[in-house]
């Protein structure tokens, strides 16, 4: 049989690629990893992804898939080892909902505090506080969203607490609080300390001076 082929398109500073990075070394999956030029996008990622032209694309055996969500399933149908998604429909269920809850309700938020100045980006850092203690409450205070191993909310939202306290660091406001939602804050700390979550992580200080620039350039535009 011949040897399968996996490749991964994605940025070192991307969320959305780290997911993938995440499902790929929780299943054990060998890959070969391929860093784009955001700005100068490769002639290979909009030919796999010209819907989107984005980061994520896992390409499995010349087959190309993007949007790190669908992807992450995808990669959890494929290799069965170590599951993200629990078996019961219900659950599984449950879990798409909070990972879609952390997209569409946590991180615009959280970007929107990032990029806005004055009252907007005093709305958005409080909706992002208030949305982030409702993904708290899908913890039902289990370690992991995925109970005692880390699944797919996991994977899904773990990188928020880093990119989240991030931001707060960067705009001198605090998303997360730990008063507030000492369950999330517990659960960011924790994740972000397994092995090899941290591994794949990318380097800290690179990603802040990363960060810093990129809140001068959103908001110098939104002058
Ligand atoms: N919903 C997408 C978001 C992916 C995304 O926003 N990727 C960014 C990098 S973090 C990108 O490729 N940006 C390039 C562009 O928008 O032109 C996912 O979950 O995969």
């Amino acid at each position: 049989m011949a040897e399968e082929s996996v490749k991964l398109l994605g940025y070192w500073g991307s969320p959305f690629a780290l997911r993938v990075k995440w499902a790929l070394k929780l299943k054990g999956i060998q890959y070969h990893y391929v860093e784009e030029d955001l700005p100068n996008k490769s002639p290979m990622l909009l030919q796999y992804n010209p819907v989107y032209k984005k980061i994520p694309v896992l390409v499995h055996d010349d087959k190309p898939l993007a949007e790190s969500l669908v992807i992450l399933e995808y990669i959890d149908e494929v290799w069965k080892q170590n599951p993200l998604l629990p078996i019961d429909p219900y659950e599984r269920a449950k879990a798409r909902f909070w990972a879609k809850f952390a997209d569409d309700k946590c991180v615009p938020p959280v970007m929107a505090a990032f990029s806005k100045k004055g009252e907007e980006q005093e709305r958005a850092a409080k909706e992002a506080r208030e949305n982030l203690k409702t993904l708290e409450s899908g913890l039902e205070g289990k370690r992991f969203f995925g109970g005692e191993t880390i699944g797919f909310v996991d994977i899904a939202a773990g990188w928020i607490g880093c990119w989240a306290r991030m931001t707060g660091e960067i705009i001198g406001i605090n998303l997360i609080d730990a008063e507030t939602m000492p369950l999330l804050d517990a659960w960011f700390q924790d994740f972000l300390e397994v092995p090899f979550i941290k591994e794949c992580m990318p380097p800290q200080d690179k990603l802040l001076e990363h960060n810093k620039e990129f809140h001068k350039i959103l908001t110098a535009a939104s002058t």
